[in-house]
This record gives C-alpha cells, sequence and structure tokens, in this order.
C-alpha cells in the first residue's frame, strides 16, 4: 500500500516537471534543462507506468501516441463557428479598413494586435477542466474533422494546461505549420524513402495532420500559435485579446513572440514592413500579417459580415508563386564542371520582383517534373534564394512543347560530359581547359573567404575574362595598370585600389592558398585540415589518395578528388606559376603530420558560426587533440558558441579554461599558443 502510494506520487511528481519543462521549451523558447536530463525524466515515467499501467492516464506526457490507427475521421461540428478572414492587398486598404472602424466606433484611433500570418492550417483545440479533449480542422466554419489523435503527437500542444484559474471550457483557436527547416528536413527523407516532396511546408502541414495513423503524424515537426477563442464557459472574461494571448500563454499554450500591439492605420503599416524585413528570417513561413482590433468590447460592436469578422483583416505580402511559360532552357557551367540547366523564363513579377529565370537543377530534377520547354509552371521565389519552378499545369501544356536533354557535350569547351555513379549532376571533363571552369575558378578565388581580394567581384572576373586579360588565376598576378584603366567602368582610383588588393593577397596561409585552389568537396575545413596536417604544399602534392585519407576529415571521394586535381598538369603549372608571382604563406609547424595538440583534450558546446560540430571537431583532430563530450577536470579547454548551455558552467566550476569562437579561429592558426599541461 505505502510503496504504490510513493509510486503514484513520483508518477504525479515525473508527469508536473515534464510539463514544466515543456512551458519553458515550448512556450517560453527558453529550455530549462539539458535534452538528455528531459530524456531521462521521461523514461523513467515511462518505466513506472510499464510497471504501473493502472496508474497510467490519458494527460500523461507520455501518452501522445495513440494505438490504432482510424479508418474514417468523425466530423467535428463547430459550436463557435470558425470565422476567416478578410484580405487586403494594398495599404490604401488597410486605410480603408481602419476608417470604417474609426467612423463605427466614433474613435480617434484604434488600437490593433499585430500578428505574423502563418501559412499553415487553422485548428481548434478543447480544454475541459485543463484537459486536451478534442483537436478539429476548420473545414467549412461550421463544421470540420476530428483529428484529436493527430493533434495530441504535437509536443508543442499541452496534454494538460498549467497554472491556475482554468476555465472548465476552454476553447482556443491557431495554426498549426511546419516550421522551414523541419520542412526541408521532411522532404530530404521523403526523398530519399522515394516518396513524394512536399511543394510547400503549408501542404507537408496539412497533409502531416490529415494521417489515418498517428504514427506518421507523430514523426512530422508540426508545431502551432494559437490567437483566438471559441468556445468558453460562461464565467471566462478578458477586455483585451492581447491580455487574452498573454494568459493562454501562462497556461502553456504556445504564442508567436511577433505578436504587437500597434495604433492606427500608420502603426499597421509600419508593422507590415518590419514583418517584411524580417520574413525570409523567421524560423517559419508567413504570407502576411494579420491585424485586430485589440478591444473586445470594440470587436463585439463591429460584429462581423458574411463569415469573417469586421474587426480583423490580413494584409497579404505580395505573392512568392506566380504562372508563366518557360520559353528556353540554358545550360550553364559552375566551377567544379556542373552543368545546371536554367529555366529562360516569360518574366513574372512574383514576390515584389521580376523573374527571369529559375534553375532546374539538373536532368533527374526535370525528369521528374516532367519539365519541357513550352511548358506552363508554378514559379516561388523564397527569401532570397534562386526562383524554383514548382511543377508544370499540365492541364495548359500543348503538342508543341519540347522534351529538353542536357547536352553530351560542355557547350563551352566542346568537353565530353560525365555523370558520376550515384550521382545526379552532369559534369564537363574539360577541367581548367574549359573556359566556364577557368572563369568561375577565379572568381572563387578571389572571393571573401579563398584570398579575400578586395574589390575582384564576379563582374569584373567576367570582364576581365572576356576582354582577354586574363585565362587563369596566375594571370591575376600580371595585369599591368595600362590596361585596366582603358576598361569601360574602371576609374584610376579603383584600378590602383584593385592593384593594392592583388598585392595583399600575396601574404596568405597554406589552408586559405589550398581553399582557393577551389577542388571539389574542399571546404575551408578540409583546407585546414590538410594543412594541418601536411604543413607544406609539397607534402600535400605528393600524398597518394591512401595518406590522404589519414586526414580527418577526409574521405575516400575527397582523397580522390585531391589526387585527381594534382595529378593535372595544368593545376600543376598554375600553382607554380602563382607562386613565381609571389604568392607566399608561413612555414609549417615542426614536423609534418604536426600533432601539436596531442595529449590535450576539448570539448565543443554551444552553436558556432563559421564551422559545424564536426567540422571543429576535424580541426582540433588534425592537430592531435582528443575532442570528448563531456567536461571534466581532464579537459584542457572548453570552445563556447552561442548559447554554450551547462557545460560552459561546469567548465567554469572546474576552472577549465573556456574559449570564445575567435579564441578558437586563432588557436587554429598558431595552436602552439595555446599548449598547457594540466600538471603546470
Ligand atoms: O496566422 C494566421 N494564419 C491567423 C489566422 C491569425 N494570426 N489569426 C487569425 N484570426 C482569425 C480570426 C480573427 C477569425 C479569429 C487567423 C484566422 N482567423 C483564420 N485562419 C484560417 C481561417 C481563419
Amino acid at each position: 500500500m505505502q510503496k504504490t502510494k510513493s509510486v503514484s506520487q513520483r508518477i504525479d511528481a515525473l508527469r508536473k516537471e515534464i510539463r514544466e519543462h515543456n512551458f519553458h521549451y515550448y512556450v517560453e523558447d527558453d529550455p530549462d534543462i539539458p535534452d538528455v536530463e528531459y530524456d531521462r525524466l521521461l523514461r523513467e515515467l515511462e518505466n513506472l507506468e510499464v510497471e504501473n499501467p493502472g496508474l497510467i492516464t490519458i494527460d500523461s506526457p507520455t501518452q501522445r501516441v495513440g494505438a490504432e490507427p482510424l479508418k474514417v475521421f468523425s466530423q467535428v461540428t463547430h459550436r463557435v463557428p470558425m470565422l476567416s478572414l478578410s484580405n487586403a492587398f494594398s495599404k490604401e486598404e488597410i486605410e480603408t479598413f481602419d476608417h470604417r472602424i474609426r467612423e463605427n466606433l466614433e474613435a480617434d484611433e484604434i488600437e490593433y494586435a499585430g500578428e505574423p500570418k502563418l501559412d499553415g492550417l487553422a485548428i481548434s483545440l478543447r480544454y475541459e477542466n485543463g484537459e486536451l479533449v478534442q483537436g478539429a480542422t476548420r473545414g467549412d466554419g461550421a463544421t470540420g474533422e476530428n483529428v484529436t489523435h493527430n493533434v495530441r503527437t504535437i509536443k508543442s500542444i499541452p496534454l494538460k494546461l498549467r497554472g491556475t484559474n482554468i476555465p472548465p471550457l476552454l476553447e482556443v483557436r491557431g495554426e498549426i505549420f511546419m516550421p522551414k527547416k523541419g520542412f526541408d528536413d521532411l522532404n530530404t527523407r521523403q526523398q530519399k524513402m522515394g516518396e513524394k516532396a512536399f511543394a510547400n511546408p503549408r501542404n507537408a502541414a496539412a497533409g502531416s495532420l490529415r494521417q489515418l495513423d498517428p504514427k506518421i503524424t507523430a514523426t512530422r515537426p508540426l508545431t502551432i500559435y494559437v490567437y483566438a477563442l471559441g468556445e468558453v464557459s460562461e464565467s471566462f472574461h478578458f477586455d483585451d485579446h492581447f491580455s487574452l494571448l498573454q494568459q493562454l500563454k501562462k497556461w502553456g499554450l504556445p504564442v508567436c513572440s511577433e505578436i504587437q500591439l500597434v495604433k492606427g492605420a500608420s502603426g499597421c503599416q509600419k508593422y507590415y514592413e518590419y514583418l517584411g524585413e524580417k520574413r525570409n528570417g523567421l524560423p517559419y513561413e508567413i504570407d502576411g500579417v494579420v491585424f485586430k482590433v485589440n478591444n473586445y468590447k470594440q470587436q463585439q460592436r463591429m460584429g462581423f459580415v458574411a463569415k469573417a469578422p469586421r474587426w480583423a483583416i490580413a494584409h497579404k505580402f505580395p505573392a512568392q508563386e506566380e504562372m508563366t511559360i518557360i520559353e528556353g532552357i540554358d545550360v550553364q557551367v559552375g566551377r567544379t564542371g556542373a552543368l545546371t540547366p536554367v529555366a529562360r523564363l516569360k518574366p513574372v513579377f512574383v514576390g515584389g520582383v521580376t523573374v527571369t529565370n529559375a534553375t532546374l537543377h539538373n536532368q533527374d530534377e526535370i525528369d521528374r517534373k516532367d519539365i519541357r520547354i513550352g511548358d506552363t509552371v508554378i514559379v516561388r521565389r523564397a527569401g532570397d534564394v534562386i526562383p524554383q519552378v514548382v511543377k508544370v499545369v499540365l492541364s495548359k501544356r500543348d503538342d508543341k512543347t519540347k522534351e529538353f536533354r542536357l547536352p553530351q557535350k560542355c557547350p563551352v569547351c566542346d568537353s565530353d560530359v560525365f555523370k558520376d555513379e550515384g550521382e545526379a549532376v552532369n559534369r564537363c571533363s574539360g577541367g581548367l581547359y574549359c573556359g566556364a571552369q577557368q572563369k568561375e575558378a577565379i572568381k572563387h578565388y578571389a572571393s571573401r573567404k579563398a584570398m579575400d581580394i578586395d574589390g575582384l567581384g564576379d563582374k569584373l572576373v567576367e570582364q576581365f575574362f572576356e576582354e582577354k586579360l586574363i585565362e587563369n588565376i596566375a594571370d591575376l598576378y600580371k595585369l599591368e595598370r595600362d590596361d585596366l584603366v582603358k576598361l569601360e567602368r574602371m576609374g584610376e582610383k579603383s584600378v590602383d585600389n584593385l592593384l593594392v588588393a592583388i598585392n595583399k593577397s600575396k601574404e596568405t596561409t597554406l589552408s586559405r592558398f589550398l581553399y582557393s585552389l577551389g577542388i571539389r568537396e574542399v571546404g575551408e575545413a578540409t583546407a585546414m585540415a590538410l594543412a594541418n596536417y601536411f604543413g607544406s604544399l609539397d607534402e600535400v602534392k605528393k600524398a597518394d589518395a591512401e595518406t590522404l585519407q589519414k586526414v580527418p576529415d577526409v574521405g575516400p571521394i575527397v582523397a580522390n578528388h585531391l589526387a585527381h586535381f594534382f595529378s593535372q598538369s595544368h593545376n600543376v603549372e598554375v600553382i607554380e606559376k602563382i607562386i613565381e608571382a609571389g604568392v607566399h604563406w608561413p612555414k609549417p609547424l615542426a614536423k609534418t603530420g604536426a600533432q601539436v595538440l596531442d595529449k590535450m583534450t576539448f570539448v565543443i558546446t554551444g552553436t558556432l558560426v563559421s564551422f559545424s560540430r564536426s567540422e571543429a571537431k576535424a580541426q582540433l583532430q588534425a592537430l592531435g587533440a582528443k575532442v570528448t563530450g563531456s567536461v571534466s577536470k581532464n579537459t584542457n579547454y572548453v570552445i563556447a558558441g552561442a548559447d554554450p548551455g551547462s557545460k560552459a558552467d561546469k567548465a567554469d566550476k572546474l576552472g577549465v579554461k573556456v574559449l570564445s569562437e575567435d579564441d578558437f579561429n586563432h588557436l587554429l592558426q598558431a595552436p602552439q599558443e595555446y599548449l598547457v599541461s594540466l600538471d603546470g
């Protein structure tokens, strides 16, 4: 008896604790314990429940994924209808909206809540005595589908509300959506499994929520923000929308942190512009902003027309998708020889800019989407990325459309085109013999992370190339002032600045130089690992594929690319010319494969800006260091990126030195300065 009581108390305590951590994680967006600790609590609860099945309750955090798939969705009647939103597409329409409200309410200035318009699907959640009892889609606003079993799998939706004074009946409405990152990951997974990719996060969210099997929904990265009330207990009362949202948050329901109070049409316009700027940086898709009269009494006096309230409006951003025609397909050759088909489009205005090109990626993509020249297609512009062709509008296809095949010969240098096994990309085999690859190689060489030649942008490289002033990278160091000043749009001052920048680039580091050569798959981290391991260019050049693989971060593929690169005489010649021109770097550390940091142990924590975790780890290992996962008295350094969490605290406690990302960069350049032994 005594034992059962203490077990049930422990179960209760665990559930409560887990709910609180969920609140910090999903609502406050500020996790209060590490993931492993959270998992430990959840496992403990799961184990106790397995041992004591009689103590399982439906609102337990372990009970998200139900047992059996449904056969059909049942219908739910919304006792309070789910209204829709009127749309506005211009500043003037918002001014009209505001004007009408002011006139109706005889008020000088109206306070609105400005909210991002999430691109997901509207949902209603019903809580009885704080417990989630029903989730339903909007449907036609009067009747929707019962998707309770699916909404229960969404971790940010509390199964039980927290806090006090929760009304016996509380129905909230909100938007279920899939964050951009989750959407990308899901599509990658779908493609790997040979399943069809979703066209946009909205479709992915809708498709995921309309699964009969909740086990599938549970694997989909869905989340929610709530923004309105449905049916609630009579006693429940609030003065305004914004304070209601604060209360919902306290009860554990996620509310979007971008919601703000604004005043009048001008405040609305400012908010619209503010979010428009911020849009690409947000972790979720929005297609506009919503304005709602904040005061509930004022809302009531405005009432609603047809199915939309007169106190709310959506100001939509310009469309990100439009229909146009593919007039032709060009083939571009990149730095690594990749042939990229690019659709030439009938100009179309999408999301605020005129789009004339869209990348088609590769032949497989063209085949998969069945894209033909002359087809009518939907193009999408998302953020700053290159416009994409979403799909063909097959109903508009006529018999004049033409299929497209990538050429078997490079359109620039006429070399053979090949395709590596398991790769989707066709490549020109011409290497630096190919003008296109030469030109791209020079652009890369001059770029910021490479040799960082200030003022030598892509446009200028194109111009130099067309004027035949340069053919390869080494020619950059032979550019003459007299030739440059004759060029169009080149003033004397900019010529002088450019020559200074080119000269300055001669002083560099081995890792930068290796990266600048633009060898396939050799990014900054790999270049750095190579430089650290071999210490000199000669050693890298001499190494065969087998030796190269001894370098951390270098696998068989990269090793082959490297060996191939250095086996080409034209590459070796260009490198020799560059060095003859005076490009140089500091002498290597003491010995080949210098393991300066051997016997030293590092821990990496938090988010680094210029490396992934694995890159940072590879860098350290290349220098001989050991990288472990937890801080102890045997740790020499903790490298702490942004939001470092508990490991940095532990380091402080143990007196272990913590390095910032800047320090870390310095360490990679001069590791010998960081040699310490733990004994003193
Ligand atoms: O973010 C949204 N998509 C959003 C949709 C929002 N922030 N607020 C909304 N407010 C309403 C009212 C004012 C009717 C409660 C909405 C929607 N409705 C809505 N979503 C789909 C249909 C209607």
